[in-house]
């Protein structure tokens, strides 16, 4: 190979190599910080890292001018019309695919060892895709009263027709009883009234029955089983939720792969056996401070009590007794859900 030829091809490498590491740092960041899945981060990470230690930095930086690449074209670029999360994975991971191909290619001719460990980060690049892309299909919790159903005096399905026609955004199935048969049973008939409606259905503890019954998401506690295996376990379409009483928890909750908070209970509640000590609800805002997923207020919450909320603290409420007792459930959802969305 003579010499120019030799510039070119370290020039092909020092351009694949950002590529690739470019590509890897931006599905790491959305990892990160939109699914917030740490394991899948770190995978990345390491990637990454072992792709910058490839590149003698200071020399290629010196010889690197990316304004003399025939190829380089500033301005209607294709690459500024990424329109959703999805759009911007693939396009990144293409980028990770496509340079290692070329890093696999080259190093064949110089290093067969690095020319293998180009065709595992690749091959590891359709994985992170597959995944993040599954993320991007994830439903989310939009704003709204968030109903929860243990025994309602209306009955079950009642009050999942009235949610579905209130329009939640969500209803959480909290069976506490011990008949599992009729679990499964219920969990499925409010399956196919919540159905192809706005309204997500989640159930509670049960991320098996969640599984059986096709529901959009599980809810889980502190001493339920632990998120990342519950994740595992219901794959990466499902929302997952986690209860959490304390700052502590909230800030635990950032290493955990869950979609939502529940924080509480915000005042004392009749509705759960030994609940939490209160929190009071000024804990609402520093756990959205300190988070960057929904946060849902529960406890105690009343109509009075949720138009006395900072316009910050109520995007998301959940609720039992106040809708439950209402004269009239249907109307109790519909107002609540208008003053929430009155405060956004
Ligand atoms: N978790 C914390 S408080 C609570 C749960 C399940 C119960 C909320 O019910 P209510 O009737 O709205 O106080
Ligand atoms: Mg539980």
């Amino acid at each position: 190979m003579d010499n120019a030829h030799g510039m070119g091809f370290a020039t092909v490498i020092d351009a694949n190599l950002n590529r690739v590491a470019e590509g890897l740092r931006v599905l790491e960041d959305i990892c990160r910080f939109v699914f917030r899945d740490a394991g899948l981060q770190q995978k990345i990470k390491k990637n990454r890292h072992r792709i910058n230690t490839l590149v003698p930095v200071q020399t290629v930086i010196a010889k690197r001018s990316s304004l003399d690449d025939v190829g380089f074209s500033a301005i209607g670029s294709l690459e500024e019309r990424r329109t959703d999360p999805g759009d911007l994975v693939r396009a990144n991971s293409k980028r990770v695919q496509e340079g290692t191909r070329v890093l696999e290619e080259l190093f064949k001719t110089t290093d067969i060892t690095l020319s293998r460990e180009m065709k595992n980060v690749r091959y590891e690049a359709y994985e992170y895709e597959r995944i993040l892309l599954a993320y991007c299909h994830r439903p989310r919790l939009e704003a709204g009263l968030y109903l929860i159903l243990t025994d309602p005096p209306a009955g079950y399905e009642k009050m999942a027709e009235y949610s579905v026609e209130a329009g939640l955004p969500a209803l959480q199935l909290r069976y506490k009883g011990d008949d599992q048969r009729h679990h499964l049973d219920l969990a499925r008939r409010l399956r196919e009234i919540t159905k192809n409606s706005k309204t997500l259905y989640i159930i509670n503890d049960r991320p098996d029955i969640a599984l059986m019954v096709d529901a959009d998401g599980v809810h889980i506690g502190q001493s339920d089983l632990p998120p990342a295996d519950v994740r595992r376990c219901i794959g990466d379409q499902m929302l997952l939720g986690l209860s959490t009483h304390n700052l502590e928890q909230v800030n635990r909750s950032k290493t955990e792969p869950v979609d939502y908070i529940g924080i509480g209970p915000l005042y004392a509640t009749t509705s759960k056996e030994n609940p939490d000590p209160v929190t009071g609800p000024e804990i609402v805002l520093n756990a959205l401070k300190a988070v960057s997923c929904p946060v849902v207020a529960i406890g105690g919450l009343t109509i009075e009590r949720i138009k006395a909320l900072g316009s910050g603290s109520c995007r998301n409420v959940a609720l039992i007794s106040e809708v439950a007792m209402a004269e009239n459930p249907l109307l109790a959802m519909q107002t609540i859900q208008e003053i929430i969305m009155e405060k956004l």
